[in-house]
């Protein structure tokens, strides 16, 4: 990569990063050159896929498309009418919501969502949703945005199952369920003991989902100074296993249980499996216990909190947590069962171990025995190798941490290191032996070889440029026990110069890598216009079976037919003197009843059932002058309720050009 790209450098320039490894390190783009002369490409292009009609090489020609090019294309065009063979479900980081793409087309199919309010599918509109959201309140504090970050479909054997989909919300340490057969958020709970977290993955049966907190605050979200003596005594993370029962698709905290942690910024969390299974393997990145000082001229958080050589990776054994629980042993705080750092230390739940130098990303191998770290400032994936874990656990005679938890020596735990390059981050498999890694500040990914339990054998084989400082890598199955290989997808934070231009807020680029090629080559760009998506998952598209329309009267706060639901021949409005229900169906093209009166200070309870019973056929519905907006699928019933406080005339209509006679779609609620 020796060529400079000045629109490059001085993007970053003008934004001013100031990070001179970011500068040294990022790769600059290179041209997707397509040869020498166009006539070439051609020649080329056309030998590359046998013989092309005389119009596919007038437009390989007329495009100036590179052999390159038109296998990239062919491999990513889904044929008219043809479905994806995988969906990737992305955060929607900032967004608080989550992606549905289908690859390899990098089509967006879907955004569900989650903890932010959407006046499309009326999410934070309807009552049921309103409340499901009011359930991730922080205290008596609304919060209606979120920064989604590890979505994590639910597992049977280690493998994705399709049934349901996870995802947390970093800045306010709350996990959703989003239950995959309708495709919908149906509960959000928040972390009475963290307030903000990071990590999250499911165990391999989906027994818990594991959060993790990042920047520590004393447990319970309550007041301390923020001191270097009071960091050290009162500041906390915690691991928090969420139960979660798939009888009911729901989490159970009750069930649940959280254990106690130094402050030492914990980060990304995976689960073991197979020979693992029972274990979690925790990153964290402030060995120091520090906090940023610049305000009084000290050093800013970044540099006091990457000083040491080495911070901690946390290896915590969930089961001995759950029978430590189960035996009654411990404590409830804020309604969770806490294992405090001296239970965990006492009875062999918690370790740790060094880890070089302010880490992020940890994944565990498919076969369970192998943990690869990312070292973000350190130019290698680290190996760590669980039997050796294991051994050292057994042989005891331990060291202990400033809070009595034993430590493993780093060359007892860590089998190889891997040179790949400057940035590593996170890890994907294949199923086929190799392990990519990310790496932010080279913006590339790195293909290595999994080598032997004596540490030979491990090293790099590819690296591919990406566009431009990778996060996440995604690839088919690539965290579970049977990784499909086949795709990657590189969820990278900038664009640069990828794109058409929209202003100065760029798209995200969602690069598609191809697997199945000798060499890793790069297949496509995917703009996603909205923010920082972090991780995604992809999942064999065939796993998952989804409801084509709902049974009439379905309401998604149940999860059931309401009872109450309007009925055929049974809509109107009732007057109940200081209130009126609204009993409301949709089919089309027309409301039941299209006209609703109501007096000026009554309260309004206003159901609404879309009849129709043909697939696809939703209805939307908008009133004017009272926040209301919904969409509703076939079968769907939604209960939205206010005080009709101001006496006017206010159009109610349908927001889906549903018929020939939408338009007609409409009604009156009068409030005299
Ligand atoms: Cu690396 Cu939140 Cu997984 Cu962003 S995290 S990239
Ligand atoms: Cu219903 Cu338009």
């Amino acid at each position: 990569m020796a060529d400079s790209h000045p629109g490059r450098k001085s993007f970053i320039a003008t934004v001013g990063i100031g990070a001179s490894a970011l500068l040294a390190g990022c790769s600059t783009p290179k041209a997707e050159q397509v040869g020498s002369s166009a006539a070439q490409a051609v020649a080329d292009a056309t030998a590359s896929v046998g013989s092309l009609s005389g119009d596919a090489q007038a437009i390989v020609a007329s495009r100036k498309m590179s052999p390159a090019d038109v296998t990239a294309a062919l491999k990513t065009f889904v044929p008219l009418g043809k479905h994806d063979e995988y969906l990737m479900f992305a955060s929607g980081g900032g967004s608080g919501q989550v992606l549905v793409l289908g690859v390899p087309s990098m089509r967006i199919l879907k955004v569900i969502p989650v903890f932010t309010a959407d006046s499309y599918t009326g999410w934070g509109f309807s009552d049921g949703s309103k409340s499901c959201l009011n359930d991730g309140c922080v205290g008596e504090k609304v919060i209606t945005h979120g920064d989604t970050h590890h979505p994590a479909l639910s597992e049977t054997d280690g493998d994705y199952d399709g049934q349901f989909l996870f995802i947390n919300d970093k800045v306010n340490a709350r996990v959703a369920v989003i239950d995959l057969a309708r495709f919908e958020t149906t509960q959000i709970v928040k972390n009475p003991l963290m307030i903000s977290d990071h990590g999250h993955a499911v165990t391999p049966n989906t027994e818990y989902l594991l959060e993790t907190t990042q920047y520590a605050a004393p447990l319970g979200w309550g007041y301390v100074p923020l001191t270097p003596e009071d960091y050290k005594k009162h500041y906390r993370g915690v691991a928090t296993y969420w139960k979660f029962s798939r009888s009911n698709g729901r989490i159970d905290q009750e069930r649940s249980f959280a254990v106690e942690l130094p402050p030492y910024c914990q980060d990304l969390a995976d689960n073991g499996k197979l020979v693992s299974d029972g274990w979690s393997f925790v990153n964290s990145f402030n060995s120091e216990l520090a906090f940023g000082t610049n305000y009084k001229g000290g050093l800013p958080a970044e540099a006091a909190l990457s000083q040491n050589a080495a911070d901690w990776l946390h290896i915590i054994n969930w089961k001995a947590a759950e029978k430590l629980v189960a035996s009654g042993a411990v404590q409830k705080k804020n309604g969770l069962s806490l294992i405090t750092i001296a239970q965990a230390a006492q009875n062999g739940i918690l370790f740790l171990t060094p880890e070089p130098k302010s880490p992020h990303g940890v994944d565990v191998s498919p076969d369970g025995k192998y943990i690869a770290v990312g070292g973000k400032l350190d130019p290698h994936v680290q190996i760590f190798s669980f039997e050796r874990i294991q051994a050292a656990i057994k042989r005891g005679g331990f060291k202990h941490d400033s809070y009595g938890i034993p430590v493993i020596p780093l060359g007892s735990a860590r089998i190889a290191q891997i040179p790949i390059g400057l940035g590593p981050l996170h890890t994907q498999f294949d199923g086929h032996g190799y392990g990519y890694t990310s790496l932010y500040l080279d913006s590339a990914v790195a293909k290595w070889k999994i080598g032997n339990a004596d540490g030979t054998g491990w090293e790099m084989v590819d690296k591919l440029p990406l566009q431009y400082n990778t996060g996440h890598l995604a690839a088919a199955h690539g965290d579970t026990v049977k990784p499909r290989g086949k795709y990657l997808v590189a969820l990278n934070k900038w664009s640069i110069d990828r794109f058409q231009p929209v202003g100065p807020l760029f798209p995200r680029n969602l690069q598609l890598v191809d697997l199945d090629s000798p060499k890793m080559t790069h297949l496509y760009d995917g703009a996603i216009g909205m923010a920082e998506p972090h991780y995604g998952q992809i999942i064999d598209a065939s796993l998952l079976k989804p409801l084509a329309q709902f049974p009439v009267g379905f309401d998604s706060r149940t999860g059931k037919v309401n009872p109450d639901a309007p009925k055929p021949g049974t809509e109107g409005v009732t007057d109940h003197g200081d209130h009126i229900v609204v009993q409301m169906s949709q089919t089309r093209s027309h409301f039941m009843p299209d006209v609703v009166h109501a007096k000026a200070g009554q309260r309004v309870t206003w159901r609404l059932v879309n009849y129709e019973s043909t697939t696809n056929a939703m209805h939307g519905f908008v009133l004017a002058g009272h926040n209301v907006s919904l969409t509703l699928e076939p079968g769907k019933m939604e209960e939205f309720s206010f005080v009709a406080d101001r006496p006017g005339v206010y159009p109610y209509y349908c927001t889906d050009f549903c018929s020939a006679l939408h338009l007609e779609m409409m009604g009156y609620f009068l409030v005299s």
